[in-house]
């Protein structure tokens, strides 16, 4: 067998059926034993940053591995993006670039670049292989370390007479040698003792629910611990969806663009039981200040989290699913019962007192497309973002309900990711309807990737948000930059129905409010692929806001209807 067979070989084992990548030199060997292959499809995006988001989207909806190849040089450096991408939300990708051979590594050959040092700080673990003799190890352990605990991209890096190279791998090892770490039960169970006392203590509990809980698939023991005992929750961003945000579900999401009531909830309550949360800078501001007289219980399955970003009275060690299995349990034992009403009433009349609300006007809002669209799908669509003020608005208007069913570059706020995210999110659960919004900087940003939508009919319903400019950029620099708008606004803009349908794809526009409905029908009523312009209002801004570095607590808005700003206190 030669290298290229085995590793086709290998990931049909692995059951993948779909890798997403572009071609090259350095990899033709490889593409030529794969273009063989009968399990395996392989989607040619338009760049190779394309080609690793789509696998990102495509591992958020299914819980899977993604998988991605590229050729060595540029190919490989298009991926450091995506791979950064995966590697801050924890999504488990294995990418596999070719390399120059192995005699040509360091001369500064054609297409060489040094993609394992490049990638070294973005990604979860990565490889170079120099022989034939390790690559069924390397295979199998970057299978395992992409997947288990914390999953996260790995990168391979193979030279390109490698996978021509033939090897009797019959005689090579194929296990990979590292050790599954596991909290002791004893110390996990040391710690639920804990857990439990200060719950039953305490008078304005909270549940801080992160992205570790949607990557364990810990829906069903989140609820049941939630109906249990009653505690409020709020998500991040990454959790977003992970509880339903209607009724009785949570009270939304948290940080510099949160809802009023869930930053109130978070500055207030006595005990945090946060899980499979990071603490980002996005949600605590300046970390010193943030939740000193709180009872902060930290659970993560990864232990570099603990104690990172924020300090907790209790860490935990441990996959979410798990804890919170362990923890009904106890509670379940103990029969422990729980009441704090006077807690419920206050966060109650936060709710209501400062409900999130944007002014009317004659111009098209950002946030009345969304609420539109949230209202047209029926269908527990699965909703991609990309990144910016339209982003927010989603996070804020958007309630999610399906499980995996909210993909956005939470972490590195990745401009681009959207349409190659929904691309894969299309592949990944076929049938389900997809919904992006994404906004007309983000848009150009991946934009030939509309050439995968059209060539596949994935039937994507695409909000592009156009407000002429750089939406989220603008707002910072009319808040704090005196407005001035260095660089912000697009003033030369292509014609954008032109150009979606020049790649054969239908183009719709909303450019008054009284036509939202209509057209969002037709767009979610049309069989395939559809890209909606929405000219909307390029003055709106992302309210409330937290100014950079300030505590939850320290919302910017405008409360009770008023038209000016104000701090909520
Ligand atoms: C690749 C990349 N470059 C720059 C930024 C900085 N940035 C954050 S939001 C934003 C504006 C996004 O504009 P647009 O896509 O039109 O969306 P909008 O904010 O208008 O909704 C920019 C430039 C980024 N997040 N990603």
């Amino acid at each position: 067998m030669n290298g290229a067979q085995y590793i086709v070989k290998f990931l049909e084992n692995k059951g993948v059926d779909l890798i997403f990548g572009y071609p090259g030199g350095s990899v033709l060997f490889l593409y030529d034993i794969l273009g063989r292959s009968t399990k395996i499809k392989h989607i040619l995006t338009r760049h190779e940053q394309g080609a690793i988001h789509a696998a990102d989207g495509y591992a958020r909806v299914t819980g899977k591995t993604g998988v991605c190849f590229a050729t060595s040089g540029p190919g490989a450096t298009n991926l450091v993006t995506g791979l950064a991408n995966a590697y801050l939300d924890s999504v488990p990708i294995v990418a596999i670039t070719g390399q120059v051979g192995v005699d040509s590594i360091g001369r500064d050959s054609f297409q060489e670049a040094d993609i394992v040092g490049i990638t070294m700080p973005v990604t979860k673990h990565n490889y170079l292989v120099k022989e034939l003799a390790i690559l069924p190890e390397v295979l199998e352990e970057a299978w395992q370390v992409a997947r288990e605990d914390r999953p996260g991209p790995v990168l391979i890096d193979i030279p390109k007479d490698l996978f021509a190279g033939e090897f009797d791998f019959a005689h090579a090892s194929a296990t990979s040698k590292r050790k599954h770490k596991t909290p002791l039960k004893n110390e996990l169970a040391k710690q639920l003792g804990k857990i439990t006392a200060v719950l039953q203590k305490a008078q304005k509990p909270l549940v801080f629910a992160g992205g570790g809980l949607v990557s364990s698939e810990a829906e069903e023991e989140l609820k049941q611990f939630i109906e249990y005992t009653g505690i409020p929750v709020v998500t991040s961003l990454m959790g977003k969806g992970v509880i339903p945000e209607e009724e009785g579900g949570s009270l939304g999401m948290v940080g510099m663009h949160g809802r009023p009531a869930a930053n109130l909830a978070l500055s207030n309550c006595d005990v945090l039981v946060a899980i499979g949360t990071r603490f980002s800078d996005r949600v605590t501001g300046n970390p010193q200040h943030f939740l000193t007289e709180t009872c902060i219980i930290h659970v993560d399955v990864d232990p570099a989290e603990l104690y990172k970003n924020v300090h907790s009275e209790i860490p935990v060690v441990s996959d979410a699913k798990k804890f919170l299995q362990m923890l009904l349990t106890e509670l379940r034992e103990e029969k422990s019962s729980f009441a704090f009403e006077p807690w419920l009433k206050q966060i109650d009349s936060w709710t209501k007192e400062y409900a999130l609300s944007f002014r009317e006007s004659h111009l098209l809002k950002p946030q009345a497309v969304i609420k539109a669209v949230a209202e047209q799908a029926t269908d527990n669509p699965i909703v991609v973002t990309d990144v910016g003020q339209h982003q927010m608005f989603v996070a804020q208007y958007y309630p999610v309900r399906g499980k995996r069913s909210f993909l956005t570059s939470g972490g590195l706020g990745t401009m681009g990711y959207g349409i190659p995210a929904a691309i894969g999110a299309a592949f990944g659960r076929p049938g389900e309807t997809v919904i992006l919004f994404v906004g007309d900087g983000g848009f150009q940003m991946t934009v030939q990737e509309l050439a995968v939508i059209a060539q596949y009919r994935l039937p994507l319903k695409i909000f592009m948000i156009n407000n002429s400019c750089l939406g989220m950029v603008r707002q910072w620099q009319e808040l704090f930059f005196k407005k001035h708008y260095a660089q912000s606004v697009f003033t030369e803009g292509p014609d954008f129905l032109k150009l979606v349908d020049a790649y054969g794809i239908k183009a719709l526009q909303i450019s008054k409010p009284e036509d939202t409905k209509t057209i969002v029908d037709e767009a979610l009523r049309h069989p395939g692929p559809v890209v909606v312009e929405c000219l909307v209002d390029a003055e709106e801004n992302v309210l409330p806001i937290i100014p950079p570095g300030g505590q939850p607590s320290e919302m910017l808005g405008r409360w009770h209807g008023e038209a000016h700003i104000s701090s909520i206190s």
